[in-house]
């Protein structure tokens, strides 16, 4: 046995760097982050307790962790251009448990985004923790083909329900949302607005899209590590209630965490740095502009995009309605040529959560290494070509497939090649700013 390195995971972690560098990553909420957020991720602050919160510890020893969370907190307040930030999150789900926590007595109601329609498990997926503790009411889109919200039923369920919290916010919508007939609706029931912008939190801060808090929002929650680019984790930021801010303090720590992993909070701080430089400002307009040109060819070849196509950084197509290939089918036989994204429901799908009809895929991380528009709608291409490689051999061999190898292979390969060739063009930046 090795005494110095742990083979074992270290080899599984240089094989995963080289899937990362040699393949397409299109999941539209992962990306590539600086070497310094990695050194400050990986440092020796992971050996410290500092239960509570900076000036206010349980712990002795607090006089770098103090100035380093505080720096995290100023910095992401100067992003968002809100009063309070909680950046102790560990991710998304227990930074949403806390807001749902501090903000509510069991029994009350939320009213989120159907998952159906874009929203997110933790806003109100039955299998999750919150839906045993709280009501969930949703709204939907209005037309799937426009991707429009449906403000008057929002509304309608809204003075139904009486919602504590209405929750704007999504992991799987391609379109903008009105933040300012949310904020009016909720005025008129008293409820708070909470806006999970966990996907999107990079573009807000990189003003490339608009900020719920400038009209008005309550609350925001989201992760750290899609857009904005930094380590995994979660960050609850507060407009201007100091007493909101207060209650989601205490829920986070001691509601629902212990120690705060400083290691992360630091890394966040990095990331929030590098989100205060133009060059990230630039990235975040090439996000939009990247997904618009993979948009433009998923119009031409006529490949069904729910919302009829994108806002922000992300699509969700129907292959199944589209091709005839699900969204399964769509992932492995992706995943074959070098290519990564994920299967996904779409409105009103008629398939199996684990075989749904779309696939979701997005801008962030390939143009974190420097994709344009034209390498952009060369990806689009390639994507849909494999596609209907795949679409061909299933109507040749008819459903179900068993060996599930009789796509044209050598299209694969060439289409493989000329994926792997994108991918060394543009090598995973070690620096952004
Ligand atoms: N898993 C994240 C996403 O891919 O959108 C959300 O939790």
């Amino acid at each position: 046995m090795n005494t110095h390195l742990d083979n074992k995971v270290f080899d599984a972690i240089a094989g995963e760097a080289k899937r990362q560098a040699e393949g397409l990553e299109l999941i539209p909420s992962e990306n590539y982050v600086s070497k310094n957020v990695l050194l400050a991720n990986g440092s020796i602050l992971t050996n410290k307790y500092s239960e509570g919160y900076p000036g206010r510890r349980y712990y002795g020893g607090q006089e770098f962790t103090d100035k380093i969370e505080t720096l995290a907190i100023e910095r992401v307040c100067q992003l968002f251009n809100c009063k309070f930030a909680n950046v102790q999150p560990h991710s998304g789900a227990p930074a949403n448990l806390a807001v749902y926590s501090a903000l509510l007595e069991p029994g009350d109601t939320i009213l989120g985004m159907d998952l159906s329609h874009g929203g997110h498990l933790t806003h109100g997926h039955p299998m999750t923790l919150p839906a045993k503790i709280y009501k969930f009411v949703t709204y939907k889109m209005k037309d799937p083909e426009t991707g429009e919200i449906d403000y008057d039923n929002l509304r309608a369920m809204a003075l139904e329900h009486k919602p504590k919290i209405i929750l704007a916010g999504f992991s799987a919508y391609s379109r903008s949302l009105d933040y300012k007939k949310f904020v009016e609706i909720a005025k008129e029931v008293g409820a708070i607005t909470v806006a999970d912008m966990a996907h999107i939190a990079g573009l807000i801060a990189g003003k490339a899209l608009r900020n719920p808090f400038d009209d008005g929002f309550d609350v925001i929650t989201s992760t750290t590590h899609k857009t904005l680019r930094g380590p995994r984790g979660g960050i609850i930021l507060t407009r201007e209630s100091e007493e909101i801010a207060k209650k989601i303090d205490k829920a986070i720590f001691p509601g629902i965490q212990g120690g705060p992993h400083m290691h992360t909070i630091a890394a966040k701080a990095v990331a929030f740095g590098e989100a205060m430089t133009p060059a990230y400002q630039e990235y975040c307009q090439q996000v939009l502009k990247n997904a618009k040109a993979m948009e433009a060819v998923f119009h031409r070849e006529k490949i069904r995009m729910i919302g009829g196509g994108t806002d922000n950084h992300l699509i969700l197509a129907d292959v199944f309605g589209s091709l005839g290939v699900t969204g399964k089918e769509a992932q492995t036989v992706l995943d074959e040529v070098g290519i990564t994204l994920n299967m996904n429901s779409i409105a009103g799908d008629t398939r199996k959560p684990l075989d749904p009809s779309g696939i979701r895929f997005g801008t962030p991380a390939i143009t974190t290494r420097g994709f344009k528009e034209a390498d952009c709608a060369r990806v689009a291409e390639l994507l849909i070509e494999t596609l209907r490689n795949k679409a061909n051999s299933l109507k040749a061999n008819a459903r179900p497939d068993e060996d599930g190898f009789r796509d044209d292979e050598a299209k694969k390969k060439i289409i493989k090649a000329e994926i792997q060739a994108l991918a060394e063009q543009f090598p995973i930046p070690e620096s952004f700013v």
